[in-house]
């Protein structure tokens, strides 16, 4: 069953929407850390380079429901607001994203709600991420409730862009000046080639050390 919040006053549905949604980050984080350490020691490589986790803040999810054209209720945020548990994932190469997201999607206790591949199909401004929108269950003390998170996947390059990005935007109220834009368009592209040959050095790497270990 979906989360909804069971508190009778304000204050007290948002503890227990801090408290639920803190717990959604919790099993997503001790999941990825798991399935990191399975990775190591099957493949002796670990694809997730490291994760940041936050809940995002009342300002911020207030700000995105007036965005949307919702009032500013407790339900509301439960029901509208996808990211308020929010993990990113960092990986070295592009390849790794999709391994992340196909480990994940087997999960039996994650439930995929719905992906956009942002590498795919990069944002106009130039974003790339891939983000899954899930639902992962956690246990209070009187019911078990499914809690949405937003699962980001990157690369560390993506990520170096976006979190640059998201700050000169934060700084400037939301809107760059046009020839700032258009830089940050220009190295989003040199992020995009930047990865695709890190990509081909590591693929070119592991042929060579195959060929080494066969001869
Ligand atoms: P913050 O401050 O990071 O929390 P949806 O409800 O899923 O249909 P939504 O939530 O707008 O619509 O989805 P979208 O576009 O996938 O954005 C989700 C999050 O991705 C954003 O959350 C950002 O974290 C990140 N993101 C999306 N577009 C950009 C971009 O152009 N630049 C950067 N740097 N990050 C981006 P918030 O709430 O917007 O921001």
């Amino acid at each position: 069953m979906d989360y909804i919040p069971s508190k009778e006053n304000e204050l007290d549905k948002w503890k227990e929407v801090t408290l639920v949604y803190g717990a959604a980050i919790k099993k997503i984080e001790t999941k990825l850390e798991i399935l990191n350490d399975d990775f190591a020691l099957l493949y002796k490589y670990s694809p997730i380079e490291h994760v940041k986790t936050r809940l995002k803040s009342s300002d911020s999810i207030c700000d995105k429901l007036r965005r949307d054209g919702y009032e500013i209720t407790i339900e509301n945020m439960v029901e509208h607001v996808k990211d308020i548990a929010g993990i990113r994932i960092i990986c070295s190469f592009t390849s790794d994203i999709y391994k992340i997201a196909e480990v994940l999607s087997k999960q039996t206790d994650i439930e995929i709600v719905y992906i956009k591949d942002y590498y795919k199909n990069p944002k106009p401004s130039g974003y790339q991420s891939y983000h899954m929108i899930v639902k992962v269950p956690v246990s209070l003390s009187n019911r078990d409730v499914m809690v949405k998170a937003e699962i980001q996947i990157r690369t560390v390059a993506m990520d170096f862009w976006a979190t640059l990005e998201h700050k000169i935007r934060y700084k400037l109220n939301g809107k760059a000046p046009i020839h700032i834009q258009q830089s940050l368009l220009e190295c989003a592209r040199m992020v995009s080639a930047l990865d695709d040959e890190m990509l081909s050095i590591n693929e070119e790497l592991t042929r060579y050390m195959k060929n080494m270990n066969e001869e």
